[in-house]
């Protein structure tokens, strides 16, 4: 039985060496010290010894006892340590490595000259006013001195729904329901989306316009002037300058296109202004006095002026776009390059 219990020793140490984990150790602490372990089952054998035996082989299996478990929580220490240290070296973080960057989105570039026109006349003190998308014949057309057959409907080839409901095909609507409301002073900024039967490089069936209404008593052309000029210095840069061209809207009168000084070339003529010099990029006029007298207003006590732009032309042009379908597509190659 001493002999047993020194084999039991020596496979004990043996296991005790070739553990490699703290769980593989607490196995064999189980398998040779546990309450039905090896050692412990030949303890319970002494009773088949010669008494006087007995102490001595109690004492052996003791010592051997405590020895393993010296032996035992030593290599406990050891392995739970490597262990430790594994798995800290496993987590351990490289605070040199670049942090993963968050994907950001960016302004519409429509969006943008959208804001960025409407922070202009706010700071004009212009209200920000918008409308339904679905509009009345009346508002789109026959409040603005479009009568039905006028030649000028054509202009604007138009989506109806019915013979009198049809998608707004430009933002005037909007002043209409204003001045329907509200009297003089007026002085507004209309966003929004407007629909036409177009489509080309420089045209899409929806688009965006801002137009711009001013009513009240003295309003004269030199305020349409000098307003749309501090307009496009504050958009273009302070050395643009304007011209006004004669033209017909049937809503204003007199009626004038305005060019701005070449963004792009300065004047000198490049490509994009086809070597003029000069971009047309507003429509404007002195409000039709039939459109005010349509709204009740008195023509004869109050005047106005009025202006429209189509947002998508303004970001071809600022931001060297040459294809309207870009703005739509929606490919963010595309509008990645918007950043701050
Ligand atoms: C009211 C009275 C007058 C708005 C105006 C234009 C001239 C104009 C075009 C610019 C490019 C439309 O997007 S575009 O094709 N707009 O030329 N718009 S005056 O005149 C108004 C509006 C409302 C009550």
């Amino acid at each position: 039985m001493q002999d047993q219990v020194k084999t039991i020793r020596e496979q004990a140490l043996a296991a005790c060496r070739q553990a490699e984990t703290v769980q593989e150790l607490n196995e064999a602490r189980v398998k040779f010290l546990g309450k039905k372990g090896e050692l412990t089952l030949i303890l319970r054998k002494t009773g088949q010894l010669p008494k006087e035996e007995r102490p001595q082989f109690g004492k052996l299996v003791n010592e051997v006892r405590d020895e393993l478990e010296l032996v035992w929580d030593q290599r406990e220490e050891e392995l739970s340590r490597a262990e430790e240290e594994r798995r800290l070296l496993a987590e351990s973080l490289d605070t040199t490595l670049p942090g993963r960057t968050v994907a950001r989105g960016t302004v519409h570039p429509v969006s943008r000259i959208i804001a960025e026109t409407k922070r202009i006349f706010m700071q004009m003190g212009y209200q920000v006013v918008e409308g339904p998308e679905v509009e009345w014949d009346y508002y789109n057309f026959e409040a603005l001195n479009i009568p039905p057959d006028h030649p000028a409907r054509d202009m604007q080839d138009t989506f109806f729904i019915t013979e009198k409901l049809l998608l707004r095909s430009q933002t005037s609507p909007v002043q209409i329901h204003t001045m329907e409301r509200q009297q003089p002073p007026i002085r507004i900024v209309a966003p929004g989306k407007v629909y036409r039967a177009d489509s080309d490089v420089t045209h899409s069936p929806m688009f965006h316009q801002i137009e711009g209404l001013v009513v009240d008593e003295g309003i004269t052309l030199a305020d349409l002037k000098g307003t749309l000029q501090l307009f496009v210095q504050r958009m273009f840069g302070p050395d643009v300058k304007i011209r006004l061209r004669p033209s017909y809207f049937p809503f204003t009168e007199p009626s004038a296109e305005v060019d701005v000084s070449c963004i792009i070339c300065s004047g000198t003529g490049c490509r994009v202004c086809k070597d003029t010099g000069w971009l047309e990029i507003l429509g404007s006029g002195m409000v039709h006095p039939q459109v005010l007298k349509q709204v009740g207003y008195d023509p004869g006590k109050v005047s106005g002026f009025a202006f429209g732009m189509g947002i998508e032309r303004i970001a071809m042009l600022k931001y060297g776009i040459n294809d309207i379908r870009l703005l739509f597509e929606n490919d963010v190659r595309f509008l990645e390059q918007f950043t701050s």
